[in-house]
């Protein structure tokens, strides 16, 4: 049997109002080519940055059958995927899944979500930082954001933005496991108005920059855009550096056309205005040697 079409399985929760999580990752890589095979860690009616008192469903419970029916399957993906997670026995869950699953894939990227703006999600508790930390060393690829990263790290938040400390915070992520490290949100260059994501690849051993404009405001969600626009570049073949680019340039557009509107934040980026921009080549490879 011959599949043209790439799959990944996503191992994220899906909530129903403020575009996060699977709400996002799925039309993203749909529009990439890349079909999303979703493993629900939870249900919640929204996402938990900004709202209370939503319904949060979690589905730890059943992921272990969820997850026996597609090994009796025998199912394969090219990749998988995973962010947010609910409880910590969910994190053993998905450390097994990527053992089982894994084998057969391209890269396996851990999103370690946890946090941002230096506090934690409200369902994260310190366990599951801690098991966090286990779940990392399963991975290829891992995204956190400069929070996480500090958490993964033990670390003060915010990060001095020193280039040996933060080459030295990339080693240290990469010795836990991954062969490759991404931290978003860094202030490196914000006396430009800038932010930076800033990369380590194990392999080569070099290290990347790619620069945006700082915008002074926040949506949620903006880390899955760009991890899952990532996992469908690397899966189309890009370089780290052109993935990099790729998905910085995206989620930069799509937060700078939604800062033009009044509008409330914790409905996320207008994701619909700008999703046909993932077929247009990247303009400008924005990346340098870091
Ligand atoms: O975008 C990360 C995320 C995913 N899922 C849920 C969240 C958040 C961030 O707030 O609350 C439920």
């Amino acid at each position: 049997m011959k599949n043209p079409v790439k799959k990944v399985a996503a191992i994220h929760d899906m909530s129903g109002f403020g575009r996060s999580s699977l709400t996002v990752i799925i039309p993203i890589l749909s529009t990439m080519g890349i079909q999303v095979c979703p493993v629900p860690t939870s249900i919640l009616s929204t996402h938990t940055g900004g709202f209370t008192d939503y319904k949060f469903i979690d589905l730890t419970e059943h992921l272990e059958e969820y997850i026996a029916h597609w090994k009796k399957l025998d199912l394969n993906f090219n990749s998988i995927y995973s962010g947010f997670l609910g409880s910590v026995k969910q994190i053993d869950i998905v450390a097994d899944f990527i053992n089982f699953f894994g084998k057969d894939s391209e890269f396996v990227v851990v999103d370690p979500v946890m946090g941002d703006d230096g506090k934690k999600y409200a369902t994260y508790t310190d366990d599951m930082v801690k098991k966090m930390k286990e779940l990392v060393s399963h991975a290829d690829i891992i995204t956190p954001n400069m929070t996480e990263a500090a958490f993964l790290l033990n670390e003060e938040y915010p990060l001095k933005m020193d280039k040996k400390l933060i080459k030295n915070h990339l080693y240290r992520l990469a010795d836990m496991g991954p062969e490759i490290v991404i931290i978003t949100s860094m202030p490196y260059n914000i006396s430009a108005k800038k932010t930076s994501v800033i990369a380590y690849n194990n392999y080569d051993e070099r290290f990347w920059r790619v620069d945006c404009d700082y915008i002074p405001t926040f949506y949620p969600g903006t880390g899955d855009i760009f991890a899952s626009v990532l996992v469908g570049s690397m899966l189309q073949g890009d370089s780290l550096p052109l993935a990099l680019s790729r998905s910085v340039q995206f989620t930069s557009t799509a937060i700078k056309t939604t800062y033009g509107y009044d509008y409330d934040n914790r409905d996320g980026v207008m994701l619909e205005r700008v999703l046909e921009n993932l077929k247009a080549p990247v303009i400008n490879h924005s990346y340098e040697l870091f």
